[in-house]
């Protein structure tokens, strides 16, 4: 493969080429092309040599180093599984950056450890029939927000596996903004995308739930009372926050909701979400008599040879809810199943049984599904699409009406890429990536015409490269966008087994760095993930958040992004008090919080304003007050507000807990609660 232009040259992609087209070069001569004699810094092969790299390890290592205060090229977003966070990985450095708290209190971050900004955005986030707030989520498939279908570095959505909930981060600080927890959804998986302008970020449910008024409904009527659903939020485009009055939902049959991805360009104004389950399983309590031990969920949801790709048109959906045709459930539109049928919303197409991911290229033009179970890829064409749809060129319809467009009508090819292929990704040149979960490989294979491949070269394997071991995911830069910048592939395998010294029976997940440049794709590095699992991952050029803020105005409520009502200004800080409520408007600045004391009594209400007056980048201060489980993060010019019923008396300790300065230890005061 050629190499390809990313956005930047930078000084390390110059120093990799230099260092040795040809992978066998020996590192000394290399070294001294680069000037590095004896006499620079030591000689590069035998440094190598002296370290039992081979000449190929040690060219990878220079291709991926980036030293210390040079900045990554890219930025990839990643899910943080079960810690319900999101991790923030510079490539090709595959350095941690952070971990932004989203679905569970961060302390570090003070996010739900006492400030009313951490706690309300994870309350008001919580199904408040579960106990609040929800203390953990488990994060999948982030989205970057688009403008004309590429990354504008603005905002990223991440649903929660676990519950049918999405969030909202703010890329200027990397905070979470806004938890939705989605009326009609009991959980979700990879149904998360945005549209190519951020019209919506869509969420659909994985496990259908009952839509009973009780919630309750036994599995005998599965087919009757159980739905998915297909979820469009509106999104507010200066905030980057769902609007839920402009929002609405499509119901869909008692499948299991899978993947999905946004139409673009050819494809604009359609979704693809693919499905399992079509079979309508439920699985059976055999100990107690209900159903056949033979009849296992697993075994009954891989019975046909056929699950559905649901194919959606939004622009249609849109439509049908300004005409009315929506009825309204649980505080949500809902479009009815039977109305996205005949309104022309709804369509299927046949895909093999149980498929994985559904992925869209650059172009619009194929939608390409995993198959998992079957070692193709089977590549949809949209133009045939919405010929058949024109045509209603049906096999039928499913057993709730839904017409099936004919599978010869619609699909353009299939593609024998190997055992367990699961999700893929694209490259500026019409290529695909896709993860080989059972070969522990990744197939790269030529699109069609439409993304500018030769007939003659169409749809064909190229090569595979092998990465260790089970791949889920695999992510190219800005790879689901219009315009792929190829550069960078990262694998992200499930089981990591013996690659890393042990830590225990538990082992991390291993991303891998692809130099989608070398000819044939190489492994440049590992990267330990010991932080749950993540699912999904998105890469961005780092030239793409020219918004962040390194700090905020001063008072500002990060929720917000305003002036917030406690923001407290120097000089102003003061205590108030009205009979037992107690305002404390405090201060931080190196060294010291202002007021330090504060004399309470047994039975007070205590509302502590405090702001962080500094605007030097990176001055952040913590305030603590461990009696009372308190822990804030507060960033230069960053204004919380922490409210607490002082039940417990005594003399308690705070502190600042970010070390600021020479003087940080003496960051400390009293919290004085006098007994009743
Ligand atoms: S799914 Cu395919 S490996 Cu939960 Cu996106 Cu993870
Ligand atoms: Cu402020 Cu330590």
């Amino acid at each position: 493969m050629s190499a390809k232009g990313g956005p930047t040259i930078t000084r390390r992609t110059a120093l990799g080429a230099a260092a040795g087209a040809a992978a066998g070069v020996a590192l000394g001569a290399a070294g001294a092309r680069l000037g590095f004699g004896a006499a620079g810094g030591g000689d590069l092969g035998s440094v190598a040599a002296a370290r039992g790299l081979t000449p190929e390890e040690a060219e990878a290592a220079l291709r991926s180093y980036v030293p210390g205060g040079d900045l990554d090229e890219y930025l990839i977003f990643a899910s943080g599984g079960h810690s319900g966070q999101v991790l923030v990985i510079g490539v090709p450095s595959m350095r941690l950056l952070k971990v932004i708290g989203v679905f569970t209190p961060e302390p570090w971050q003070g996010y739900g450890f006492g400030t009313d900004q951490g706690n309300r955005v994870l309350a008001e986030g919580s199904d408040p029939a579960k106990s609040l707030p929800l203390r953990w989520g488990d994060t999948h498939h982030p989205a970057l927000s688009e403008t004309e279908g590429d990354y504008d570095g603005r905002f990223l959505y991440i649903n929660d596996r676990a519950n049918g909930r999405i969030a909202m981060i703010d890329l200027r600080d990397f905070k979470t903004k806004q938890i939705l927890d989605i009326p009609n959804l009991q959980t979700s998986h990879g149904g998360c995308f945005v549209t190519p302008n951020t019209e919506y970020v869509h969420i659909s449910s994985m496990t259908p739930c009952p839509i009973t008024e009780s919630g309750y409904a036994p599995l005998s009527r599965y087919k009757e009372d159980f739905r998915g659903f297909s979820t469009w939020l509106a999104i507010d485009p200066d905030t980057g926050r769902f609007v839920l009055d402009k929002s609405f939902q499509i119901e869909l049959p008692p499948y299991t909701q899978d993947l999905a991805d946004a139409g673009k360009l050819a494809s604009y104004g359609f979704g693809f979400i693919n499905s399992y389950n079509t079979e309508m399983a439920t699985g059976g309590n055999f100990h107690e008599g209900h159903g056949d031990p033979a009849a296992s969920l697993e075994s009954t949801a891989t019975k046909n040879d056929y699950d559905l790709l649901h194919i959606i048109d939004w622009k249609k959906a849109e439509e049908t809810v300004a005409a009315g045709g929506v009825k309204v459930l649980h505080g949500m539109k809902v479009i009815p199943l039977e109305v996205a049928a005949d309104e022309g919303v709804l369509h299927f197409a046949p895909e093999p049984r149980n498929p994985h991911g559904v992925d869209v290229n650059p172009t619009g033009d194929y939608i390409c599904v995993g198959g998992k179970l079957d070692p193709n890829a089977s590549v949809y064409s949209i133009d045939k699409i919405k010929a058949a749809i024109d045509a209603q060129d049906y096999d039928g319809t499913d057993p709730f009406g839904v017409p099936i467009l004919r599978l010869d009508s619609v699909l353009e090819a299939q593609v024998e890429l190997g055992a367990g292929p699961l999700h893929t990704q694209f490259d500026d040149e019409g290529h695909a990536y896709t993860s080989l979960f059972v070969d522990s490989a990744i197939a790269e294979w030529t699109l069609g015409p439409k993304a500018g491949i030769s007939e003659d070269q169409a749809f064909r394997l190229v090569e595979k490269i092998p990465v260790h071991y089970n791949i889920g995911h695999l992510v190219t830069a800005h790879g689901d966008t219009v315009a792929p910048h190829g550069r960078y592939m990262v694998a992200l395998n499930k089981w990591s087994i013996d690659r890393f010294a042990p830590v225990g029976t538990l082992h991390p997940q291993n991303f891998q760095l692809i130099d989608l440049d070398a000819e044939p794709l190489r492994v440049l590095a590992d990267m330990p993930i010991g932080i749950g699992e993540p699912h999904y991952v998105q890469m961005v050029a780092l030239d793409r958040l020219d918004r962040t803020l390194r700090v905020y105005e001063p008072g500002t409520d990060p929720v917000t992004m305003r002036r917030s009502p406690h923001a407290v200004a120097a000089g102003e800080e003061r205590v108030e008090r009205r009979g037992r409520e107690v305002d404390v408007y405090m201060t931080a600045m190196r060294s010291h919080f202002t007021p330090d004391v504060i004399e309470t009594r047994q039975g007070d209400l205590l509302r502590l304003h405090i702001t962080n007056i500094e605007q030097t980048p990176d001055a952040t201060h913590g305030f603590a007050i461990p009696a009372y489980d308190v822990e804030a993060s507060i960033d230069p010019g960053e204004a919380v507000a922490i409210e607490l019923e002082l039940s417990r008396p005594g003399s308690f300790a705070m502190y600042c807990t970010e070390f600021c300065s020479a003087l940080h230890l003496e960051m400390q005061g009293w919290l004085l609660v006098a007994p009743a």
